[in-house]
């Protein structure tokens, strides 16, 4: 590949300036599981690996390479005050003193991994970015998906719209795609975003509640600032809070330019297609999954990568003309807006895969810096103004983060190809440039850096075709005015348990608004989009059923925009749960069946029981149905589902139910798998167990046999993958 070789050129140019160089050659740390895949995958490990720092048998130093001897400080005496000279002492805490950086003003919850994107096939017809530009070409990536409002150490599983951030480490430079799993965005205009933040973040007072919009000053904005409700709905309808984050869709959200080389343009929208298939979880579950696993979609992720099961995505594109911008009816500038994939189909153009885990959470997944701004030749800017005002907030933001401009030096934010340029000096300036003459035009360096253009070196280049021109104005255009048609058209679009979902989430969220103006207002809202969403959730927080309103009402629908009731694409990275007992072996053993029957679908069977022991993977007291996509109760494990242990436990201590685990907790997780729609089965006589619970096996995603036969596998594939059952969803 072209990029190998400008990679060997900048390795030289890192060695010289890394500061922590080990001297080892670049790859060699042992803690750093190699996958000598080669291509791309291979390049990024490479290149990160002249960073790493190897500390197998070493001895310990001081942060200027002296050995450090002894962990008691410096004293006068035994029992004598420490000493100031005590160079050791200061270094280590004044080290650990500053080890936190400002987290990201949004999006602070993020897991990352490493990636390798490859091209489908030459696109230099409608772009001349060069990742795209043949069959089979690879280009390095990072990827980081985060929730937006909560802090760094919040629940994963809060509901939220979640970030889906790409860097493409290309050998033209880095292009970073910013986007989101939501197709769409609150507001219209970058100056709004503040006062979104502002009221979705905790109160200003007691900072509660934590990542969550279930507050009066959340719903106060989405009702004043209607612009809100498409993203708000698609967040409420399950998008919000995915089974994991390999099984949710990405999108760039903003109308682009792609550029070909003889400036030709066309406008497009990036959209991720998740290859495992979408999956939500349902609100019950999620909550419970907070406070069981915050780490869970960080953890899910990690265990996908380090078992070999890498998630996969494909990369579409919706190719449009610049003369299409209010073709459709609305304004493709306009961020709060899908393109139907009716009018516009998604060309596939290559595909993502997540294969190695970071080395180090703080070095790569904290540190790397998206930047919208971050693009590489063959793609411009639309005048999107949302758009506009992030390729200023994200620079800012990191200046902050950093405290200077040098982030893009850290590892994880530098090219993998050489940077020439006169940008100087600044705090933690890591290269060292030789140029002296560090201005352009020059002729004492022969005028080098050149500027590049076109034909030399491939300069990067503005739409030829981009003309700006007009009075100046603070209004917003009339052609972002209509901002409930598309929520209708979600709304309409969705089956009846999704709409049931929508509608379940905004009673709970407005349950939790204390005004009444605001739930008043919120009412107003729904009702332009729909009289019967606006009615039901009406009903359950004391507003007034509304009349319909009707100027917004249309039947339209469209496809791919639900999470639920279609079929995963791949198992892999699922878990079953066989409930078993250490007083009955043949019902671990029946754990053993199960794994071999599924070991090739890479769905993990995780063997349950009261005490650890062999062939027990999980006790009852750690376990919950939260942890399993389906949960078998094993032949022989029938007697812990008495459903009279738990009162048992209670009336008389002396009772003989076990206290190795909460009481009734082998029936809890049964039950709780079924109420959040998952598979549940027994074998055997474990089917009584399902009697206890009163889940009838004649119920869908109820499966019962004898023994785990090749039968019973494949109906609990089945039913793996139809995922939720929705049919345990009452409407209302
Ligand atoms: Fe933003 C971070 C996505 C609008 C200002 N944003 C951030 C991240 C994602 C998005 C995924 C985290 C990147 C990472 O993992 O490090 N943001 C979006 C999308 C938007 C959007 C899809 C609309 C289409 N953002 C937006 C606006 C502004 C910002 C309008 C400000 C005017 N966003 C920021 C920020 C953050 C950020 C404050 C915080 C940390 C960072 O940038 O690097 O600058």
């Amino acid at each position: 590949m072209h990029s190998i070789s400008l990679l060997a050129g900048l390795i030289s140019v890192a060695n010289a300036a890394c500061p922590y160089m080990t001297g080892e050659l670049p790859g060699s740390n042992p803690h750093v599981q190699r996958r000598d895949d080669g291509g791309a995958a291979g390049e990024t490990e490479q290149f990160l690996s002249q960073f790493y720092i190897n500390d197998q048998n070493a001895t310990l130093t001081s942060d200027v390479g002296g050995p450090i001897e002894d962990q008691n400080s410096l004293s006068a005496g035994e029992r004598g005050p420490t000493l100031l000279e005590d160079f050791i002492f200061r270094q280590k805490i004044q080290h650990f003193d500053h080890e936190r950086v400002p987290e990201r003003a949004v999006h602070a919850r993020g897991a990352g991994a490493h990636g390798v994107f490859t091209s489908y096939a030459d696109w230099s017809n409608i772009t001349a970015e060069s990742f795209l530009g043949g069959e089979g070409k690879e280009t390095p990536i990072f990827a980081r998906i985060s929730t937006v409002a909560g802090s760094r150490g919040s629940a994963d599983t809060a509901r939220d719209v979640h970030g889906f951030a790409l860097r493409f480490y290309t050998d033209e430079g880095n292009f970073d795609i910013v986007g989101n799993n939501i197709p769409v965005f609150f507001i219209q205009d970058a100056i709004q975003f503040p006062d979104l933040i502002h009221a979705v973040k905790p109160s200003g007072d007691n900072e509660i509640p934590q990542a969550a919009t279930a507050h009066d000053s959340a719903w106060d904005y989405f009702s004043q600032q209607p612009s809100c409700l498409h993203t708000l709905i698609w967040a409420m309808a399950g998008h919000g809070i995915p089974r994991s984050i390999r099984h949710t869709d990405g999108f760039g959200i903003h109308t682009y330019r792609l550029l070909t080389n003889d400036g030709k343009s066309k406008l497009v929208k990036w959209h991720w297609k998740t290859l495992q298939g979408k999956a939500s979880f349902v609100w019950e579950e999620a909550q419970q999954t907070s406070g069981k696993n915050a780490d869970h979609l960080r953890q899910d992720l990690w265990d996908a990568i380090e078992a070999e099961r890498y998630p996969e995505w494909e990369l579409g594109i919706q190719i449009m003309e610049e003369e299409d911008q209010l073709r459709f009816g609305f304004d493709l500038l306009d961020p709060t807006k899908i393109v139907p994939e009716e009018y516009v189909p998604i060309t596939p153009i290559g595909k993502l895969q997540l294969n190695r885990n970071p080395s180090n959470y703080f070095a790569e997944t904290e540190q790397i810096m998206f930047q919208p701004g971050h693009i590489v030749r063959g793609i411009d800017f639309s005048d999107d103004p949302l758009l506009q005002g992030r390729l200023f907030s994200y620079l800012d933001t990191q200046l902050n983060r950093h405290n200077g401009p040098n982030f893009e030096q850290l590892p994880i934010n530098r090219p993998r190809v050489p940077i020439h340029n006169n940008n100087r000096d600044g705090a933690g300036q890591n290269y060292i440039p030789l140029n002296k003459d560090a201005y352009t035009p020059n002729s004492l360096n022969n005028n080098s850096p050149y500027q590049a253009n076109q034909t030399q070196n491939n300069g990067f280049f503005t739409g030829p075709g981009r003309t700006a021109s007009g009075k100046l104005v603070r209004n917003r255009s009339p052609t972002f005015a209509d901002v409930w048609s598309q929520p209708r058209l979600f709304w309409n679009s969705l089956i009846d348990a999704e709409k049931q979902f929508v509608v379940d989430a905004m009673r709970f969220e407005n349950a939790n608004v204390m005004s009444d103006v605001v739930r008043n207002n919120v009412i107003i809202q729904l009702n332009r989009i729909s009289n019967d969403l606006a009615k039901r959730v009406a009903e359950a927080i004391g507003v007034d059923a509304p009349a319909p309103d009707p100027t917004y009402y249309h039947d339209n629908k469209t496809a791919n925009v639900g999470t639920f009731g279609h079929k995963l694409l791949k198992l892999e990275g699922l878990k079953i749960g066989l409930l078993a007992s250490v007083s009955n072996a043949s019902s671990l053993t029946q754990g053993s069946a199960l794994q071999s029957q599924f070991k090739s679908a890479g769905v993990d069977v995780v063997v349950v029981a009261e005490r650890m022991a062999d062939k027990v993977d999980q006790t009852y007291s750690a376990s919950d149905a939260t942890q399993f996509d389906a949960v078998v109760v094993a032949d022989g494990a029938q007697g812990l589902f008495n459903p009279h242990s738990f009162t048992a436990v209670q009336n008389n201590r002396t009772s003989t139910a076990s206290t190795l685990y909460p009481a009734g907790r082998p029936l809890d997780i049964l039950l709780d798998a079924f109420r959040f729609g998952k598979t549940v089965g027994a074998v055997g006589q474990g089917s009584l167990a399902l009697r206890s619970a009163q889940i009838s096996p004649a119920r869908e995603g109820v499966v019962v046999a004898g023994s785990v036969s090749d039968a019973f596998t494949k109906n609990l594939k089945d039913g793996l993958y139809t995922f939720k059952h929705l049919d345990r969803f009452a409407l209302d």
